[in-house]
């Protein structure tokens, strides 16, 4: 695979729309060395809900030498655009290139400082500070990647320069992007993951492996819990779903909601959908019950606009978990993580043929 063009079938006519396109280069061992990747962001230019294309990330990725072990990505993709002028110029706030600064002189402060991200961008050429002050902002131009939030769009490079560390067993130990730490036990299952923010995951597992609770904690309090008794799902307590190879049966209060997936040749669920009204029918009536899910080549999401039903169904690519809590956003494969952003298992591979399938039939 090297290009993954998208394109949209309108009656019998096929377009191509170029929205989620992606490009891919290997070496020669078949690891990823290059990942362009198209995205949809919200426009910040217009007041109204609209999304428009841009490239979301263009990977680099770094391996140890002579080995396949992945040591560092780089994400060269362009800042996103901030159009949206501040108020007023504070500290820690990231302005993006070519865009002119207005500055309220009666708010800024002397000395302030202003940091630009422009990666390969000349920004001084197209950066107009005007109405200053006593001292003019100090600008500082830095050539590292565009700083992203944990909740940008595709993979977020959080870490200019960190390095992906390993234990002796072959498992991530630290994501310098994710931010987090894993502790692992003696089946190399992660059972604990720490983050940045006194925020941490715990697992629990049985003696075949097989997940039997995550709990989230933040500043050491339990926001949420959910155990997995073979298919039937608790949350916090009270039982949430009974899951079945065709989708699950949703708790709610004494009755329940049936929702069913529809899979494609490879096990990805592609449409979420509820027999709302519960009349055994599903048809129109039943409007406004549906979620459809699209694809990137391994695995990352396209934006879902329309994913409203609650408790959403986290069991979509590949038909596997992904974790949401932290923000962790990786799939869980049983014997490893799996990030979709990226591409790459996090965790050692020897372990795939003890695989753990939550979805067992009941
Ligand atoms: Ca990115
Ligand atoms: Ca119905």
């Amino acid at each position: 695979m090297t290009d993954a063009i998208h394109g949209e079938i309108v009656g019998t006519t096929y377009s191509v729309k170029n929205e989620y396109n992606e490009k891919f280069q290997y070496d020669v061992r078949g690891n990823i060395l290059k990942l362009d990747r198209q995205g949809l962001v919200p426009r910040q230019d217009i007041a109204e809900l609209c999304y428009k294309p841009i490239t979301i990330d263009s990977l680099q990725y770094v391996y140890a030498t002579g080995a396949n072990k992945l040591t560092k990505v780089v994400d060269h993709a362009p800042c996103p655009d901030m159009t949206q002028l501040p108020q007023y110029i504070d500290c820690d706030i990231t302005y993006a290139v070519n865009q002119e600064i207005w500055v309220d002189k009666t708010k800024v402060h002397c000395g302030v400082q202003m940091s630009l991200y422009a990666p390969n961008t000349k920004i001084f050429d197209s950066l107009i500070i005007a109405g200053q002050s006593c001292t003019a902002p100090l600008v500082t131009a830095y050539p590292g990647p565009c700083p992203q939030t944990k909740y940008t769009e595709g993979f977020n490079q959080q870490s200019a320069s960190g390095l992906y560390t390993y234990d002796n067993g072959g498992n991530l130990s630290y994501d310098p992007n994710k931010k987090l730490t894993f502790y692992y036990n003696y089946h190399n299952l992660p059972y604990r993951i720490v983050g940045a923010e006194n925020d941490e995951l715990q697992m629990l597992y049985g003696a075949d492996g097989s997940l039997l609770q995550r709990k989230y904690l933040k500043n050491n309090i339990i926001i949420t819990k959910t155990d997995y008794l073979r298919g039937v799902e608790y949350k916090s307590d009270t039982l949430e779903s009974v899951h079945h190879p065709d989708g699950r049966a949703i708790k709610s209060w004494s009755d329940w909601i049936y929702e069913y997936w529809i899979k494609d040749h490879l096990g990805n669920v592609r449409v979420t959908y509820r027999d709302k009204n519960a009349d055994n029918i599903i048809d129109f009536s039943d409007q406004g019950s549906t979620s459809v899910h699209n694809y990137y080549t391994f695995g990352m999401e396209w934006i879902n606009l329309a994913d409203t039903l609650q408790p959403r169904n986290l069991y979509r690519y590949n038909g596997k978990e992904m974790i949401e809590e932290m923000d962790i956003k990786m799939l869980d494969y049983g014997a490893r993580y799996y990030d979709p952003s990226v591409g790459r298992c996090r965790y050692s591979q020897n372990l795939c043929h003890t695989q753990h399938d939550q979805l067992e039939v009941l």
